[in-house]
């Protein structure tokens, strides 16, 4: 009889709200309790596949901020688990080493949280043993490879290993318990299943190496589908593996170019279509975008002045399409070459101000000024302008920029009344 259980890991359950751009309060709460459904998610798998086991490999809570409130959820879900004879396997990570709820946490017998000396449990489906060997590191650091103090594969029955790894290393994660793929192709066992990499990855090879990735992404740089992994072992020990959406909120980044856009319906109709083809891609019940506007447009100055109410106007449509949340509206947009003439007086100012702003002699006095500014604030605010002199170079370059874009928009304006 086939043997089936549900891979995942990097949970964090509960990790607080990282993005400071979530200032709207639904979407605030939308995210915030995004880990909880997505854990919620994993369990009713489980339960409709009617599973053998649910694999965790590390990293299920976020941190020391846990609370007991985690604590109390966590405890009514692995009891769902355990009433429907599912058993709960689980290593730490490096976030779980700080938390510590997970050690006053009493869990049912269905639930085995490997210790410090890697060991075998063996369940058992009819015909189909399989052999899951885990091992967990009770340190947030763990600066070398775990490998070599996992067992062999027992024999005859199908072997899988769980461990949380940063692998050969990848960007934005901490080294953690680093190894080679090709050494855990190597090391005999059939699965390999894996945490601590938050976006999901199938390791090629003779043997299956499974980064599954979160099941719920926590701001737009964890953006995409997040999933997590339904494994089947069959009679004959071949391994399936399916993905499935976990994700209650889906981040995603969405570049829309307004070239051409000669009246303000012309932004908000490309906005709209945009976020509905969006939409109609993803099926995560929530859809939480950062838009950002491209292009070249005679538009450009009053997109600039009026951005409060296209991002008001594009949180209406998102509202409209169904679940569609704005996390951010970025502008990037420049006016079209062929209205930078010298018989339009505003973009003549525009340009000498441009002009005057690339001399050195107008930068010296601007530095000067920020200088000043610096100097009169609270030390805790100085670094506004950066750090040290490349980055205090870069916020000049910027609000230059940004300056003579926003004064021309005024004067546009005034010109217009
Ligand atoms: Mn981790």
């Amino acid at each position: 009889m086939a043997f089936r259980f549900v891979h995942t890991a990097d949970i964090h359950l509960d990790s607080p709200l990282r993005s400071l751009a979530l200032r709207n309060p639904e979407l605030a709460e939308v995210v915030g309790d995004a880990s909880r459904k997505a854990l919620i998610a994993i369990v009713d798998l489980c339960l409709s596949e009617r599973v053998d086991a649910l694999i965790i490999a590390g990293d299920l809570y976020d941190g020391d901020q846990t609370s007991m409130k985690t604590a109390r959820f966590l405890a009514t879900q692995m009891s769902r688990l355990h009433e429907a004879g599912i058993k709960v396997l689980k290593v730490r990570g490096n976030h779980d080493a700080l938390s510590r709820i997970s050690k006053q946490l009493v869990f049912p017998d269905s639930v085995t949280i490997f210790g410090g000396r890697a060991s075998a449990v063996i369940l058992r489906a009819p015909g189909n043993d399989v052999a899951f060997h885990g091992l967990s590191f009770s340190q947030t650091r763990a600066p070398e490879s775990l490998l070599s103090k996992y067992a062999g594969p027992s024999d005859g029955m199908v072997n899988v290993g769980i461990m949380h790894t940063s692998l050969a290393g990848a960007p934005g994660h901490d080294v953690y318990a680093p190894c080679n793929v090709a050494d855990l192709h190597g090391h005999g066992f059939d699965y390999w299943a894996l945490g601590h990499i938050h976006s999901r990855t199938i390791h090629a090879g003779s043997r299956k190496v499974v980064m599954p990735g979160m099941p719920q992404g926590r701001d737009i740089n964890e953006s995409g589908q997040k999933s997590v992994s339904l494994v089947t072992v069959r009679d004959d020990r071949s391994i399936e593996i399916e993905e499935r959406a976990t994700s209650i909120a889906q981040f995603e980044r969405l570049d829309v170019n307004i070239s051409g856009a000669i009246e303000w319906h012309d932004v908000v109709h490309a906005i709209r279509s945009a976020l509905e083809e969006l939409r109609s891609s993803i099926f995560s019940p929530h859809l939480v975008v950062r838009l950002k506007l491209v292009g070249n447009t005679s538009l450009a100055w009053q997109i600039i002045r009026d951005q409060d109410l296209l991002l008001a106007e594009a949180e209406q449509i998102g509202e409209r399409t169904g679940s569609v949340w704005l996390e951010k509206l970025d502008i990037d947009v420049r006016t079209l070459e062929e209205f930078v003439d010298g018989a339009d007086p505003v973009q003549e100012l525009a340009q000498t101000m441009r002009s005057n702003a690339r001399s050195e002699a107008f930068r010296e006095q601007a530095r000067a000024l920020i200088h000043r500014l610096v100097d009169e604030l609270p030390p805790e605010v100085r670094d506004f302008a950066g750090k040290d002199e490349s980055e205090a170079n870069d916020f000049l370059e910027r609000a230059l920029s940004e300056g003579t874009d926003l004064v021309t928009a005024r004067l546009r304006e005034r010109d217009l009344q």
